[in-house]
């Protein structure tokens, strides 16, 4: 493929990155909330979007299946960066990283006396790598979805989860107790890619780094 193949994930990731590829003159053809379609056309014949998902995009990208991506620090972590680059910080589906527990939950105290924790996530890196630092000890549970049904259920006492609005932990009676980092999406791209389609692709990071000044 001679022209530019984008990697989206459907949802925020989609929607947030439009007004940055209009700021580049690139339009898709299609809504991939309507459309089954999982390659989408754009204004522009020599550009395309693939539609997969969040955790996949960096695999579509290292690959070189796709010249560009958006994906999650989030994904990121847990991904690894290998062959990809990561030139820029787009802002966007910002969240917070957190530790969350049921109402009522000393999680400062349990911390102070050393016990271990159980906590579920489906971010096993960022979970690590935090408590790691923090000296606690932690069971680790690995979850691929709901994580806030885990304390709950007594599967664990504490979750590692994104939160945005508060809605969602605050609807099952858990509170944020630890932020573990701010998360924002990144521009990845194929180092490969880079070098081969300099021409193209060069103009396109410039406008969105202007246009990310802008919209931010
Ligand atoms: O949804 P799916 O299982 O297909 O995949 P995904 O969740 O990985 O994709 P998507 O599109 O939901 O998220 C893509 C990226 O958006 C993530 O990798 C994050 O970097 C970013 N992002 C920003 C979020 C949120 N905000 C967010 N609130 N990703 C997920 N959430 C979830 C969170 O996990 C929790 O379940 O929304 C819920 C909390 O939201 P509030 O508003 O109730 O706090
Ligand atoms: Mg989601």
């Amino acid at each position: 493929m001679n022209g530019i193949t984008i990697a989206l994930s459907k949802g925020r990731i989609f929607d947030e990155t439009l007004p940055l590829l209009a700021a580049a003159g690139i339009v898709p053809t299609e809504d991939p909330e309507t459309s089954r379609k999982l390659i989408i056309g754009t204004n522009r014949p020599d550009v395309r979007v693939v539609i997969v998902r969040a955790t996949d995009a960096p695999t579509y990208v290292q690959y070189g299946a796709a010249d560009l991506g958006v994906a999650g620090k989030d994904v990121l972590i847990e991904h690894g960066g290998a062959g990809l680059y990561q030139p820029l910080d787009l802002k966007i589906a910002k969240c917070r990283m957190c530790v969350a527990v049921p109402q009522g939950f000393d999680y400062d105290h349990v911390v102070r006396q050393g016990a271990r924790l159980k906590v579920a996530t489906k971010y096993l890196n960022i979970a690590r790598n935090h408590f790691a630092s923090k000296g606690v000890h932690v069971d680790l549970i690995k979850l691929y979805g709901s994580m806030e049904l885990a304390p709950l259920t007594g599967l664990a006492d504490a979750i590692v989860d994104l939160v945005s609005t508060g809605n969602t932990l605050k609807a099952n009676n858990l509170v944020a107790v630890e932020e573990v980092m701010p998360i924002s999406s990144r521009l990845i791209v194929n180092q490969a890619a880079l070098k081969l389609k300099r021409e193209t692709l060069g103009p396109i990071l410039e406008v969105f780094t202007q246009a990310v000044e802008k919209i931010a």
